[in-house]
């Protein structure tokens, strides 16, 4: 445990990276506050933590996301970022499709993740692949310029279940046997945008023939993290992934490879959720995924993302 800044920073128990930061106001960040803050991210490998003894308001998630960067806009909100664009849409530029869910009461820049309606916290219906396992993935990653942080507050969460896991890309990385490193090297991947996390249908979206003709930006498989100078692999999700210029059966069996490489428990962290926790993570360190939730059990929270960069090789 460590004092800096007026927060509290303790390291995530029984993992190689993470730490929790106790002590935050949202609405009084200061700059010594906002350096000690990026300093844990690098010392702890691009999970934090942030612990609060209250549900946070809206505007404090903000500002709690604008010590990372720039907000980004939710994903399926806006044509093609993970919605497909409806017929007589592609005319509608950026802004006014931003005005226009503005104008519905829509906060573009902030999403909900569960099984409540975020206004009335009600029971809503989900399909039954929500409760199920979501797949390992980095959030957006089927954009040409994906979302670096990714921030998830917990407002409502199911006495047991619901997890989410992390695993470390960077770590991942710097054990990549020499052999396999060889035939990722120059590589990219395509990854797939027709289906969520949980595996359900995105917006708009139907399945593929095949992962080859599936929609979505091919990144280099071996990524430079600029805040750090790591590297790190970047696969996105599994679901649907190729890699160019592969016939599909040598492409899924190095995929199935790298991923199983990738995956190794050495490199992750299971979370436990307590209500009131906003955990942020950079999307091009760390991998993420969620353990099923009980389909009779509410699980419930916000989400916000911050701005990236165009995929920089390693
Ligand atoms: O609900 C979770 O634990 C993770 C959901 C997720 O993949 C995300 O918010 O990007
Ligand atoms: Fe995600």
């Amino acid at each position: 445990m460590a004092e800096t800044a007026r927060l509290t920073v303790t390291p995530l128990e029984g993992a190689r990276f993470g730490a929790e930061i106790s002590g935050l106001e949202p609405r009084e960040i200061t700059d010594a506050q906002r350096e000690a803050i990026w300093q844990v991210y690098r010392d702890r490998h691009g999970l934090i933590c942030f612990a609060f003894d209250r549900m946070i308001e809206e505007d404090e998630l903000h500002a709690i996301t604008r010590i990372f960067g720039e907000k980004e806009v939710a994903p399926g909100l806006i044509n093609g970022m993970g919605k497909m664009t409806p017929e007589g849409e592609a005319h509608l530029t950026f802004e006014e499709q931003i005005s226009r869910l503005e104008a519905e009461g829509v906060d573009p820049y902030m999403t909900f993740i569960g099984n409540l309606d975020p206004k009335t916290l009600q029971r809503k219906e989900r399909e039954k692949k929500f409760f199920g396992e979501w797949e390992w993935h980095s959030d957006m990653s089927y954009v040409p310029v994906p979302p670096t942080f990714s921030l998830l507050h917990a407002r409502v969460i199911p006495a047991e279940g619901g997890d989410t896991g992390f695993c470390s890309q960077v770590m991942a990385a710097q054990a990549l046997p020499a052999e396999l490193r060889a035939r990722i090297a120059s590589r990219t991947a395509k990854h797939d945008s027709t289906y969520g996390s949980s595996g359900e249908l995105r917006p708009g979206m139907s399945p593929p023939p095949s992962p080859i003709e599936a929609m979505g930006h091919a990144h280099p498989i071996l990524r430079k993290v600029p805040t750090t100078g790591d590297e790190a692999i970047f696969l996105g999700r599994r679901t649907n992934g190729y890699i160019p210029g592969l016939p599909l059966k040598e492409s899924e069996a190095l995929l199935d490879e790298i991923w199983a490489h990738a995956t190794q428990p050495q490199f992750c962290y299971r979370h436990k959720w307590q209500v009131g926790q906003v955990v942020v993570w950079d999307n091009r360190m760390l991998l993420h995924m969620r353990h099923p939730v009980d389909e009779d059990l509410n699980r419930f929270m916000w989400r916000t993302q911050t701005k990236g960069e165009a995929v920089i090789p390693a």
